[in-house]
C-alpha cells in the first residue's frame, strides 16, 4: 500500500511539496529579477532557457547547505540571505548597471556614492520581492494539520540537496558552454556571466577567483621584487635618444583597432584594395610592419593591459578581471603626473572585461563609455554603435578636452561575426570556403573608411598641430581555425610559421613633426609604452617594463608569445621548431634554444610580478636595493 511505504507516506508527500513549493517561489523570484530587472542581452531562446534553468543549482546549493547547518531554520535563514543577496543586486544594478565583486566592497569610493543616492534608488514596488519570504516563513513554520506533522527537513537531505547542486550547475555550464565556449576561463562580461550562470553562482565564483588571487598576494613578500629588478637591469636596453622628446607636450590619441592583422595592409579582394586609406596613411608615418599583438585569453584588454604597463597579460584568464586590484605604475598614471588629462573612449558597456574597475587602478580620468554617446539604432549595428559615428562623436569630445590629452580610442565595429548593415558594404564579400573571412573583409573596409573620415576631419582640426596618433591592431581576427580559407585568399599553405606571422597587427605612429619611415623591427605591443614615453620625451622611472623602445637602434629585437613561442632578429620559435624569420624554412632547434630561454624567463618574472602583486613593494625595494649594492662593493 501506498501509505505503508516507508518513504512515501502523506508527511512525505507534504514534504516535498514544501520543498517545492520554496524552491519554486524563489526560483521565481529570481528569474524575474535576472530576466526583467537586468538587462542581460538575451539573443535567443537557447539563452532564454539557460536563464531560466541556471538559478536552480545555486538554489539547492544555499537551501542544502542551510539546511546541513541549521535544519528548518536555516533553511529560512538561507531564503533570507539569498533574498537580501538578490534585492542588493538589485540596489547596485539600478545605480551602477553591473554586479557587485569582491574587490568592488573594497572600493569605498564606489559604495559611498552609492550611499549618497540610496534613496532614489528604492522602490516602493520593491517590497513584493519580500513578499514570497513571507509565503516561505509560513510554509516552513505554521503549515500543519491534524493528521499531519510539521515540514522537518532532515540534515542528510540538507546534504543531498547540496550534492544536486553539482550535477546541475554542471548541465547548466555545458548548456552555456553552447553559447559561448571557455566561459569561466574567458570571464568576459559580468552581465554575460550572470546571463549564463546566474547571479548567486556568479557571486560563488567571483569568491572562487578573489581566494585565488588573495591566495598568490598573501604569500609573495618583497624580496620576491628583488630578482625582478635584477633581471629588468640586466636586459635594459641601451639608451638611444633616437626621436627623443619630437612629441613633447603633444596630445597623444592611442587609436585600437578592433580586429586589425598586418596582412590586409596593402592587400586586394577583386581588384580593390581593403584598407586604401591606412594604406597611403603608412607612407606618411612611422609603420611598423613587423609589430606583433601579443595577447591572450583577455584580448583587447589585454592588449590595454600592455600598452598601460609594458607588462604581459596572464596566460589564462583575462588581468583586467583577476587582478584589477594590483598596484601598477601605469601608462596613464604617468602621464597623469605629467599633467595630461587620461581617458579612455570605446561606445560598449563599461563593465565589459572590468574595464571600468581596471581603469581606476590604471590611473585613468575618465571613461566615455556607451551611455556617453548618442547612440540609437540607427547608427548601431552588431556589437554597437558603428565607428563612424563613434569616431565622429569622440573627435568632437576632444575638441573640447582640456590639453594635453591622452586618449585611448577602441573601435568595435570590425568584430566577430564581422557583420554590416547592407548600405555600409563597400567591397562584395570574399569567396573563401570561409563566411567569417569573407565578411572581415568587409568590416574591414568599413573601418578603413570610418578611419578616413577621423583622421580627414583630425587634419582639418586644431588638433593636429600638437596631437599624434598611434594607430595600432589589437589582436587577430581571423582565427586558426579559418586556416585553409586564409590559405585560400593569400595562395598559401597556412603553416604554423605563417599563422604565427598572421599574428602581425599594424602599427603606425603620424602627426605633425613626425618623418615618415618603414620600420622593420621585431617587436610587439609591450613596446608601445617606452616607445611612447621616449617620443613624448618624458622620464620614466618604473623599473618594471619588459619592453623596449621600438626606435631606439640596436634595441633587444624580441617579440615573446602568451605561449612561449618567440620571434626575435633571426628566427621564429614556435613550440619548440625554429624557423628562419624571413624564409619561414625550418632550421635546427638548436638556433632557437636561447630565444625559448629568454621567452620563458620573461613571462615567468612578468607573471610572478602579477601574482604576487609586486609593485606595491616598489618603493620600498628600490630604497634598499642601492644601499646592499653599496656594501657589496
Ligand atoms: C569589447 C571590445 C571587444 O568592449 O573591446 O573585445 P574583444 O572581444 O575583442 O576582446
Ligand atoms: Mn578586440
Amino acid at each position: 500500500m501506498f501509505t505503508k511505504n516507508k518513504y512515501f507516506n502523506k508527511n512525505n508527500a507534504l514534504k516535498l511539496t514544501v520543498y517545492a513549493i520554496v524552491i519554486g517561489i524563489f526560483w521565481i523570484k529570481m528569474s524575474y529579477i535576472q530576466s526583467n530587472i537586468f538587462s542581460l542581452n538575451v539573443e535567443n531562446a537557447n539563452e532564454a532557457s539557460i536563464l531560466a534553468f541556471n538559478p536552480l543549482s545555486s538554489i539547492f546549493l544555499i537551501f542544502g547547505l542551510g539546511i546541513l547547518l541549521g535544519g528548518r531554520k536555516g533553511m529560512f535563514v538561507s531564503y533570507i540571505l539569498g533574498s537580501v543577496l538578490l534585492y542588493v543586486n538589485v540596489l547596485f544594478y539600478r545605480e551602477y548597471n553591473d554586479f557587485i565583486t569582491i574587490p568592488m566592497l573594497s572600493q569605498v569610493a564606489n559604495l559611498a556614492g552609492m550611499g549618497g543616492s540610496i534613496k532614489t534608488i528604492l522602490e516602493t514596488t520593491d517590497i513584493l520581492l519580500f513578499v514570497d519570504v513571507v509565503i516561505a516563513a509560513v510554509l516552513l513554520f505554521y503549515l500543519k494539520s491534524d493528521r499531519l506533522t510539521q515540514f522537518m527537513p532532515k540534515r542528510r537531505e540538507g546534504f543531498l540537496l547540496a550534492l544536486l547542486a553539482v550535477p546541475l550547475f554542471i548541465v547548466n555550464l555545458q548548456w552555456a558552454e553552447t553559447e559561448r565556449t571557455d566561459l569561466l576561463e574567458r570571464t568576459f562580461d559580468r552581465n554575460m556571466l550572470v546571463k549564463y550562470i546566474g547571479l548567486i553562482n556568479y557571486h560563488v565564483y567571483d569568491a572562487v577567483l578573489q581566494g585565488k588571487t588573495e591566495m598568490k598576494k598573501t604569500l609573495a613578500d618583497s624580496n620576491e621584487l628583488v630578482p625582478v629588478i635584477n633581471y629588468m637591469n640586466e636586459n635594459k636596453n641601451e639608451d638611444s635618444d633616437r626621436l627623443e622628446g619630437v612629441a613633447e607636450g603633444k596630445n597623444v590619441i592611442a587609436l585600437s583597432l578592433e580586429s586589425t592583422q598586418t596582412f590586409v595592409v596593402d592587400n586586394t579582394l577583386h581588384g580593390e584594395e581593403l584598407t586604401p586609406y591606412f594604406n597611403d596613411l603608412k607612407e606618411e608615418g612611422i609603420y611598423f610592419d613587423n609589430f606583433y599583438h601579443q595577447v591572450k585569453q583577455g584580448r583587447t584588454s589585454d592588449s590595454e593591459f600592455l600598452l598601460a604597463n609594458s607588462m604581459y597579460p596572464l596566460n589564462r584568464g583575462a588581468v583586467f578581471f583577476t587582478h584589477s586590484g594590483n598596484d601598477y605604475e601605469a601608462f596613464p598614471s604617468l602621464l597623469k603626473e605629467n599633467g595630461y588629462f587620461t581617458n579612455v573612449m570605446h561606445a560598449n558597456d563599461k563593465t565589459f572585461w572590468n574595464r571600468n574597475v581596471m581603469y581606476d587602478s590604471l590611473g585613468y580620468d575618465e571613461f566615455y563609455s556607451k551611455e556617453d554617446y548618442e547612440i540609437t539604432e540607427e547608427k548601431s549595428h552588431g556589437w554597437g554603435y558603428l565607428d563612424e559615428h563613434f569616431f565622429a562623436d569622440s573627435l568632437n569630445k576632444m575638441k573640447d578636452m582640456e590639453k594635453p590629452f591622452y586618449s585611448k580610442m577602441i573601435t568595435l565595429t570590425n568584430h566577430y561575426p564581422f557583420s554590416l548593415p547592407e548600405d555600409k558594404k563597400l567591397i562584395e564579400e570574399g569567396e573563401t570556403s570561409s563566411g567569417t573571412l569573407n565578411r572581415y573583409f568587409q568590416t574591414i573596409r568599413y573601418q578603413d573608411e570610418a578611419l578616413k573620415q577621423f583622421v580627414e576631419e583630425f587634419k582639418q582640426s586644431e588638433l593636429y598641430d600638437d596631437t599624434i596618433l598611434v594607430i595600432y591592431g589589437d589582436h587577430f581576427g581571423i582565427s586558426e581555425n579559418h586556416q585553409e580559407a586564409m590559405g585560400e585568399y593569400l595562395g598559401k599553405e597556412i603553416n604554423d610559421y605563417e599563422q604565427f606571422q598572421l599574428q602581425r597587427v599594424p602599427m603606425l605612429i603620424y602627426g605633425k613633426g613626425i618623418k615618415a619611415e618603414k620600420n622593420h623591427t621585431v617587436g610587439g605591443q609591450i613596446d608601445l609604452r617606452p616607445t611612447l614615453t621616449n617620443l613624448l620625451g618624458i622620464e620614466d622611472s618604473n623599473p618594471v617594463q619588459f619592453g623596449q623602445d621600438l626606435l631606439a637602434e640596436n634595441r633587444r629585437q624580441l617579440m615573446v608569445t602568451r605561449d612561449g613561442d618567440f620571434a626575435n632578429e633571426n628566427y621564429v620559435g614556435i613550440q619548440g621548431v625554429c624557423y628562419d624569420r624571413e624564409t619561414g624554412e625550418e632550421v635546427p632547434s638548436e638556433d632557437c634554444a636561447p630565444g625559448f630561454e629568454a621567452a620563458e624567463e620573461e613571462l615567468n618574472v612578468s607573471d610572478s610580478v602579477i601574482y604576487g602583486d609586486l609593485l606595491r613593494y616598489l618603493k620600498e625595494t628600490e630604497m634598499v636595493t642601492p644601499e646592499e649594492n653599496t656594501k657589496d662593493s
